[in-house]
Formats: C-alpha cells, structure tokens, sequence
C-alpha cells in the first residue's frame, strides 16, 4: 500500500518532490515475496509420500540411509567466520593469478609450472558420466571447503556447463546460476571450469550468437573462470563463436580439439596427426589461451596420446596443453602419464570413489604414479583419501541413478564403437531397460556401422545423439548398413540424423555422406556454413517481458535460463512457485521423501533451519480424493492435503 500510495501521488508523479530518502533507502523497496517456504516443502514432501517420486529415478534401487561424514576443515577456515580473520583465506591458487593478472598471466604461470597440474572432474563430468548428472548442489557444497583448503594446486574444477545446466534446471529442480554463485563463495582460490558446447552453449543445438555471448558474460559475473570450448564437429566457425563469447566475457579461453580414430594406427586415415595439428593451427590463430584435446570416448591410447602431444608440445612451446579423457577402456591412467611424460601441462582426473569406467581416470592413481618424479603433483594422497572417502558416501545416495547398475568393468570395445563416456552407460541403460538380451551389443555394434554411413564423424554431443538414433533405428527395424542405403528414400529416419544432414549442428569434415544425404533430404532446406550465422539475435527484453507477465520475480537469470531452455525454465519456475527451495533438502529426502517418524533439519538460508518430523500420512482419503500428510515443524503440528493420484 505504501508503494502504491507514492506511486498514484500527483506531486511525486510529476517529479517535483524531494526523493533523495527513496534514493538512499532502497530497502524501502525490497518488500520479502511470500515466502512460507516451510509450507511449500511440507506440500513437496507430502506429494512425494503420497504419489511417489517427483524426480524420475532410473533405477529400482533406492537411496542408502548415510550421512556422509564431511572431512574436517578447521572452523576458522570456514566461509562464515573467514571475513573475520584475513589470515584464515585459504592458500593462494591459479585463479589469484588469473584475477589479478588475466587469462595470459593466468597461462604463462600453467606453462612455467614444474610438476603436472590435475583438473578435478568430480564436480561435473564424472557425475555426469556415473550419475546420470545427478549430483546435487547440496552434496557439492558441503564438501567445497574442504577442496578450497586441501587442493588449491588444481589447474581448475571443473563444475558447471555440459549436461548439469539442464538436469540441474529439468530433474533437480534447482537454479544452476546459484550453484555456481555458492561455489564461488566457499572456493574462491580455485578455478572453475566449465563445457561450452561452441555454438550450442550448454544445449543441444545452436543458438543466435548473441545468446551466447550473454551466456558467457553472466557465467564469469556468476564466478566461472575456464572455459572449454568445443564443438560436437570440430567445425571451426562454430568453435570460434564460443572462444570469442569466452574471451569477451573476461573468460579464460580453452579452446578444444575433440579426439576421434587413432592417431597411432596408420590404418585410420581420416584423422591423422596432420588433421589436428591444422585444427590447432587455427585455435592457437584464433587467440586460444590454453589448448586442449578433448577424448571424451576415451580413444587415446598411451601410445597415440605421446604422438599427438609431442608433435603439439614441438609446435607450440608456450602454449599451455590440457589432456581430457575417459576411462571407458581402462586404459585412462596410462594413457594420462605418457601424456604427462610427452609435454602436457595438465590432465583430467576424479577423485578415486568417482573415477574409473566412463569417468576420469583415478585422481590418486595419478598423484602416486608421480610421487617423487620431476612431474610431481604435490597434491596430499590422505588428504585425496579423505575427499574420497566422502565422495563414495556420497555416491551412494545417488544409487537410483548408478551406472554400475548395469556396467560392471571397463571395456576396451570402445576402441571399436568410439561411444563417448556420457552416452556410454546411458545407450547401455536404454538397453537393459528393453530387456533384450544381446540388445546393447547390438547397439554397440550398429553405433559403429552408423557412424560409418554418417561419414565416420566426431561424435560428442550432440553429434553424438546423431549417431546413437541411427543406430538404435537400425537395431530396432533391424536393418544391416546395406539396406539403409538401399532403402535410405523409404525409410523415416529420426530428426536428428535429418536436421544433422540438413546442416543444424554444423558441416563435418570430409563433408556430408553422398548419396544417403541426397536420398534422405531429396528436395529439404539444407543449410551452407554456420547455423548460427542465419538466426536472428534472441529479443531478450522482450523475453523477460513474457516471462515475467507469468513469473512476476523472475531474474535475469531465470531470464537466460529461458533463452536456452524456454519450457524447461517454466516447468521450473512453476514447481520453484509450487515446492520451495526443495534444493536445501538432504538428497535421500528429495528422491524418495522422509521416513514415517524420522527427524531432519532443512536450512532454508544461513542461520535458517527448519526442524521437522514427518509424523503420519493418512490411511484414509478425504472426500476430494486427497490424503492428509501430518508432520511437526519446529514444534508445531502442520498438515498438508494431497491429491492422490492413484
Ligand atoms: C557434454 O557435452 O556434456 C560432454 O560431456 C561431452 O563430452
Ligand atoms: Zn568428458
């Protein structure tokens, strides 16, 4: 009523008051949103007691009942109290170099440094390719000062972008720019890395550029550092859309050379040494602070991994050189070390409890392999086993979304199918999901026929999704290569091997598959060069118009959210309306609800806790079909009604 009274004044509408008192109080304006916080998680944990799960979980398997004990960092460390006391920062780290001396300081200082330099994966790809993305901010956030403290020698962590920008939005129901801000606040020493998908941000298709560059701009005001930028084709326009957005934005760029064949078998012709020293060339041309090779199938072999940096390191003798891979074939460990021993600066780990299979190659194995030799790590391996130690209690929160569920080794077949880590346990789960016995030797089988039909292509996402329809529809209408290409005019291929040969994702090296391309699209729009380049930039005010005509509080970051992912960021929004910060509850609780009669706390903002005790769920339903969920919050017995959709 206040605001509304000043606003309809005659005097203050025709500016000839004083409002200098509004001007220097601007609380005046802050008015709290209806929070009752509290009651909105009662109705998400009642919905969930009632009507099962709110997140789909993958798995029969539920979460185990631990509290991961969180490693001890002595409390004056800790965020909190650190304003208290400045000698209580934690060590200095890369990213203080960065801060205060930019991208080209941050990078001489990676180059001139002795030993290798690791980047952790935990934060994101090795859930990614474990847990299905799953890992939620709560579970990153505790253990964050702990890395702060203990592994301030890291090149970077890698935390955010690839798949966690839209499982963090879609199945977790949390906003990822604020998991980005509260990491920054507890590890402020560190470097963040993320996954830019080029052209495609963190999507899975192109986007205006200036999307991009909006993206880019927010991600470093947020706190994020290094980028890695790729593009699922190593189509060179695209990955220069996402190197510049990086680079204007302040970022730290990182430009990527996406690995496929072997560089080591002179059979495999197409991509040869001379293919990425070329790629190279025009990165290095392009102004890319650090360079890195990205063998997200895990296809570097310890032997091709030595040739291809060698050649590199020769090359460019100032230019940092970072190794990504996955552990797919086992290989993961030996193959990182003799990159190691060839020139690379730094390489790509996760702690032991989240390495191995389709993950990063063991963060521990590395350290001690180097123990002693003049590539020491200098990380603590107790200190190592502490993180992992937590991290494995951790996992087995997550155990509805195992990959283990399923795969139960490595698997050196990868060299043959080239199926990348991510994608890996996800085709394997979509297969024993069917039930078909020999189901996913079959789709291992047909991925490497179908990339061969597609003109033997990088495969990352999401020119990797491409390959994985194709090959699923040739399993499923069991079709061999031959008959795809004799049949190619009849047959209703997936969309995205359609929109992947009418240009949407980019053009491939060698160009696209004749005839199938010609049989398949006969009179479509194909699309020359760039997708981006024939987009028209995203109206973002005219976005944030729409979006808040619904969503009154919505921010601007809900705002770029919405530009990427426009239905994901409603759905979001709504269940954000309708549930409450559901991200501030212990994970158990989130996937499958409290017990009948447990007891937890839910801290809803600092020095905010909420204690709760779920006492009852009715046997009975009310006449409207609803079921009433009791429990105790601070002291109070509250009830909830829902509707019980069974
Ligand atoms: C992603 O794009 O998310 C990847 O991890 C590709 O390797
Ligand atoms: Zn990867």
């Amino acid at each position: 009523p206040f605001l509304l009274n000043v606003l309809e004044n005659q005097k203050f509408l025709n500016g000839s008051v004083d409002t200098y008192f509004i001007d220097e109080n601007p609380q005046l304006f802050h008015f709290a949103p209806t929070k009752n916080r509290a009651q909105k998680l009662l109705n998400y944990m009642g919905e969930v007691l009632v009507n099962g799960p709110q997140t789909p979980l993958a798995t029969s398997l539920k979460p185990a009942e631990v509290k991961p004990h969180v490693p001890d960092v002595s409390r004056e460390y800790l965020a909190d109290d650190r304003h208290k006391n400045p000698n209580c920062q934690p060590p200095r780290g890369f990213r203080d170099i960065y801060k205060q001396q930019g991208p080209e300081a941050f990078a001489k200082a990676v180059r001139n440094h002795k030993g290798l330099l690791l980047m952790d994966t935990t934060y994101r790809d090795a859930h990614q390719s474990l847990l299905a993305t799953r890992v939620r901010t709560h579970d990153l956030l505790k253990i964050s000062p702990f890395v702060t403290h203990n592994f301030s020698q890291l090149y970077s962590l890698e935390n955010w972008g690839g798949a966690t920008f839209d499982v963090a939005l879609r199945f977790l129901h949390e906003c990822p720019w604020e998991r980005l801000e509260e990491m920054r606040k507890l590890i402020p020493n560190i470097p963040f890395q993320m996954l830019l998908r080029g052209a495609n941000a963190v999507g899975y298709t192109n986007y205006p550029d200036n999307v991009v560059f909006k993206f880019c701009e927010l991600a470093v005001q947020t706190g994020m550092d290094v980028f890695r930028v790729f593009d699922s084709l190593n189509y060179l326009p695209n990955l220069i859309v996402g190197m510049d957005a990086a680079g204007k934005a302040g970022g730290i760029v990182e430009a990527v050379i996406a690995y496929s064949g072997d560089v080591s078998d002179p059979k495999k012709k197409k991509y040869d040494l001379n293919y990425y020293l070329k790629i190279a060339d025009e990165l290095v041309k392009a102004g890319t602070h650090v360079l890195a090779i990205k063998d997200m199938a895990g296809l570097l072999k310890p032997k091709a991994g030595r040739l291809l940096v060698t050649a590199l390191r020769d090359k460019y003798p100032e230019l940092p050189i970072h190794i990504h891979t996955h552990d797919t074939s086992g290989a993961g460990v030996a193959a990182m070390l003799a990159c190691a021993e060839a020139g690379a600066d730094v390489v790509d780990v996760a702690v032991d409890s989240m390495s191995g299979l389709t993950s990063q190659p063991s963060m521990g194995a590395v350290v001690a392999s180097l123990q002693g030799t003049e590539l020491d790590t200098g990380l603590s391996l107790p200190k190592i086993s502490e993180y992992s130690a937590f991290w494995e209690q951790t996992r087995t929160l997550y155990a509805p979304f195992e990959c283990t569920t399923t795969m139960k080794s490595g698997n050196a077949d990868v060299y043959g199918n080239e199926i990348p880590g991510g994608q890996y346990t996800n085709l394997q789960f979509q297969a024993y999901s069917l039930g078909l016995g020999d189901f996913f030797e079959d789709v291992k089988k047909a991925y490497g026929e179908a990339n061969i039909l597609l003109g033997d292509i990088i495969k990352v996402t999401p020119s990797s999704k491409v390959v994985g329809d194709l090959a699923q529809f040739m399993v499923q209408n069991k079709l061999t290569s031959e008959q795809v290409l004799a049949k190619a005019e009849e047959l209703s291929f997936p969309k995205s091997v359609v929109e992947y040969l009418q240009g949407h994702i980019g053009q491939p090296y060698g160009g696209f598959p004749e005839p199938l391309r010609s049989k398949i699209l006969r009179d479509m729009p194909r699309i020359e060069g760039r997708p981006g380049e024939s987009l028209p930039p995203l109206d973002f005010n005219q976005l944030a118009v729409d979006l808040r005509e619904t969503f009154p509080s919505a921010t601007d970051r809900d705002v770029m959210s919405a530009a990427l992912y426009p239905q994901v960021t409603k759905e979001y929004l709504v269940f954000n309306e309708k549930y409450g910060p559901v991200d501030k509850l212990d994970t158990r609780i989130f996937l499958v609800g409290p017990k009948v009669g447990e007891e937890f706390d839910v801290t809803i903002e600092r020095g905010k806790t909420l204690g709760i005790k779920t006492l009852a769920v009715a046997e009975d339903l009310t006449e409207n079909g609803e079921r009433e969920v009791f429990f105790e919050l601070n002291g109070t017995l509250r009830s909830v009604l829902i509707r019980d959709k069974d």
